[in-house]
């Protein structure tokens, strides 16, 4: 029988078997990539693409100068970077100032899109990604589960939390803009200190190339995000401006929260670039008990809910500090990661390291085999199975999610004391 465990109990197990992951992570992260600056050919982009109109990302083509020296896979775990922002949620009291602290969250990743117009490697079918930071208490791993459509199922914990989801995107290159649109849905669940837990939802907001004609190509983000607790009933919108014509519009948020019974509590804005703050709503300030460590005082004061990390220029590729952590492979971690890992990849090592030929030799040479092994799979009627992910259903939201079990990590361990992965 399953005896119902705290919240507290909760939070210990997992954190003790996060630990066990934390092998191979002992020297830290990286602050520089091997080159200094990228001497990658200046081509026009619109030259490349004015006879691409109409296709997707999937049926282009592009020399591999337009790639950046990430995977996709890699680009999911860029989520990573503020967690500490559902760190502090969980430990908010009052479950709209939660929701606050998750809706930053959401937000939160777009910071690092700017600047970045390229192609990140697609990941082959199969290929996998883990990341853990023992100075953050979290593990993080991906797994591209289909190839056609290309479809990364993920899962990260911590002790206070869970966040998971299927990154699948839709691309289309209309000739005046380049627009990706997220397809899944992303799911949190928060361990809150109060006690219980909640589940969050929401997706991703479509993300667009623009200034491709112009020869000025810029990374926007719009749309409307609904940030739902499934728990509560309460909802955050966020609506990301689309860049107009006023330079005043560009890379502006606003929202607000609103609990289940159809009020505002809080209302959020700011810039996906820079800041996010949030005021409570004139006549709820009693309800909000904590003092904040945000070092908000005054509650009818709006305070400031999430900073960008500064961006250092001059990094190659135009990465942040984060994203450059994300492909090292300090030689401790070697041994631990799974050979369908991300940081294997010689082509995405090769750009990296400034070596563009060789990038694009290999990575020619890793697709054709994933070709022959989709050619041999369907010969032989098989089909491609995930590894570490399986469809479930959530039973809260009703809708369809990738489940993980834990087994990469518990086979990590075993590999650890001399055992083999297997199944790969
Ligand atoms: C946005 C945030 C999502 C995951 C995600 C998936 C696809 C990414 C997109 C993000 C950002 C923009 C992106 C896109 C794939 C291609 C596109 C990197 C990270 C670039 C800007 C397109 C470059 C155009 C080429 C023709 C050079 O959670």
């Amino acid at each position: 029988t399953d005896v119902p465990r705290s919240t507290e109990d909760v939070r210990d197990s997992k954190s003790s078997e996060i630990e066990t992951s934390y092998q191979g992570y002992e020297d830290g992260i990286r602050n520089k990539l091997k080159m200094d600056a990228d001497d990658r050919p200046k081509i026009s982009l619109w030259g490349i693409l004015k006879s691409m109109i109409g296709k997707d990302m999937t049926k282009m083509t592009l020399p591999v100068s337009f790639n950046e020296p990430t995977s996709l896979l890699q680009r999911v775990a860029e989520d990573m970077e503020y967690t500490d922002l559902l760190d502090t949620a969980a430990d908010r009291q009052d479950s709209t100032e939660r929701m606050v602290y998750v809706a930053a969250f959401a937000a939160s990743e777009y910071a690092s899109t700017i600047g970045r117009v390229a192609k990140p490697f697609n990941p082959l079918l199969g290929e996998t990604y883990e990341y853990v930071r023992p100075d953050k208490g979290y593990r993080f791993f991906i797994e591209q589960v289909s190839h056609h459509p290309p479809i990364g199922a993920a899962y990260a914990e911590s002790p206070k939390w869970d966040y998971y989801g299927e990154s699948a995107v839709k691309s289309k290159f209309y000739g005046k803009s380049f627009d990706i649109n997220p397809l899944g849905t992303w799911f949190l669940r928060l361990r809150p200190t109060s006690g219980g837990s909640e589940l969050y939802t929401w997706k991703k907001v479509t993300s667009s190339v623009i200034g491709i004609i112009t020869g000025n190509p810029t990374v926007d983000n719009y749309g409307a995000m609904e940030i739902k607790n499934h728990t509560t009933g309460e909802v955050c919108i966020l609506d990301f401006k689309a860049r107009g014509w006023k330079a005043s519009s560009a890379y502006q948020v606003t929202g607000k929260v609103v609990d289940a019974t159809g009020k505002t509590r809080w209302s959020m804005g700011g810039r996906w670039n820079d800041k996010i703050y949030a005021r409570l709503t004139p006549g709820y300030e009693d309800t909000v008990t904590a003092p904040s460590k945000t070092g908000r005082t005054d509650t009818n004061q709006a305070f400031l809910v999430w900073e960008c990390h500064e961006r250092p220029t001059g990094i190659p590729f135009n990465l942040t500090p984060f994203v450059l952590t994300l492909n090292d492979v300090p030689g401790r971690l070697r041994r631990h990661v799974a050979p369908t890992d991300t940081r294997l990849r010689p082509d995405q090592r090769a750009m990296e390291d400034g070596e563009y030929d060789f990038a694009a030799e290999e990575k020619n040479r890793v697709e054709e085999k994933q070709r022959a092994a989709r050619k041999q799979r369907e010969a032989n009627g098989e089909e491609f199975v995930p590894r570490w992910f399986k469809k479930g259903r959530c039973d809260i939201t009703g809708e369809e999610y990738w489940s993980f079990s834990g087994e990469y990590w518990k086979m990590r361990n075993e590999v650890a004391k001399g055992g083999q992965w297997h199944g790969l």
